[in-house]
């Protein structure tokens, strides 16, 4: 491979060796069936109660589910999509100018997930943004395409308060004030990633990601309405997400699995990738502010189980993440009392 990135305009007839998992991790594509019952909740929904349930009973069985009715402008919502493939159309050394690998940097593009500690690669490249405050770090955003900036900052607002709205549903569900989860995780943290998955050769060697829980607190993912490849994990089975019309899927991160004492569940999930058609989806991630102190309520801790995690701060948590590979052990286990 002759470039840094797989968005190079080439289409490859062969995976390449360093992407091809050995044969007991690969995805077995034909084995994945497609999750029918996954929560579909009408944010728009006026029985409050009702609401707070459908939310709460999510989290617990299945840690993910896709919310309608969202508040996001549908507008903000295509345009979104809109400029992220036009993005990733541009031509490689356009895009090679942001290229980093480095998880350090608060904006760059990037390949698979950790290229220069992980073994085998993922068919994926990312433009990876931090997005809070905002006039702190859309400067350093892309100035191409033109209009990237200005439609990724409106989207990045309607969806950050998408997540307060979310957050406090979740609060309530746990029997804990509205602004609990809020209150405790700080001036939340806003990050983005503009994930492209081109066609890829022989899809069943390998993974646009491969299974793995977010380190954040919630994920709200925008999928691409015309190509699934979002698997969950449900009773121990790889399913299939399919994208929902006008819907955002939404999942638990690492953070709120310790917040809620492990009453919520961090969703263990991947990406597959497939030979004929490229793939975009937008994940946005909510994060505790740095000085958050983790730590579960005493309500949820009383029943005599304690609490199941020590306390930490975030960036401890994220440190920790990032000098793992992305397959490995769930990195909460490492915070276990
Ligand atoms: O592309 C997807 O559907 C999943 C993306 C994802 O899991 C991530 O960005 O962490």
């Amino acid at each position: 491979m002759d470039t840094k990135v797989i968005s190079s305009g080439v289409r490859y007839s062969r995976l390449p060796e360093s992407y091809v998992r050995p044969e007991s991790e690969r995805p077995r594509l034909s084995e994945v069936l497609d999750c029918e019952n996954v929560p579909v909740i009408d944010l728009g929904c006026e029985d409050r109660p009702s609401l707070v349930r459908q939310i709460g009973d999510a989290c617990e069985k299945y840690g993910f589910f896709q919310v309608t009715n969202h508040g996001v402008g549908l507008e903000a919502v295509g345009r979104m999509m809109e400029v992220a493939v036009e993005f990733f159309e541009m031509p490689v050394e356009e895009k090679l100018k942001l290229y980093s690998d480095d998880p350090a940097k608060t904006m760059r593009l990037s390949t698979s997930f950790n290229v220069n500690k992980e073994k085998v690669h993922n068919w994926r490249d990312y433009l990876r943004l931090h997005c809070y405050p905002l006039e702190k770090y859309v400067p350093e955003w892309p100035s191409n395409p033109p209009q990237f900036k200005e439609i990724a900052r409106t989207y990045c607002m309607e969806v950050r308060e998408l997540g307060f709205r979310l957050q406090e549903l979740m609060s309530e569900s746990l029997g804990l004030e509205k602004d609990h989860i809020k209150n405790v995780l700080g001036e939340q943290g806003q990050h983005m990633a503009v994930n492209f998955y081109p066609p890829c050769p022989q899809p069943e060697l390998t993974y646009g990601l491969p299974g793995h829980t977010d380190p954040n607190a919630l994920t709200i993912l925008l999928q691409d309405l015309q190509v699934s490849g979002l698997q969950v994990l449900k009773d121990n089975k790889w399913v299939a997400v399919k994208p929902h019309p006008n819907a955002f899927v939404i999942n638990i991160g690492d953070q709120l699995q310790a917040l809620s004492n492990g009453r919520y569940k961090s969703v263990w999930h991947r990406a597959t990738v497939n030979a004929e058609k490229p793939r975009m989806s937008v994940a946005s991630f909510l994060c505790p502010s740095d000085d958050a102190i983790i730590s579960p309520p005493k309500s949820l801790t009383e029943n005599g189980t304690g609490a199941i995690y020590r306390d930490y701060t975030y960036p401890e948590y994220y440190k920790k993440f990032w000098s793992r590979n992305l397959d490995e052990e769930h990195c909460l286990e490492l915070f276990k009392n």
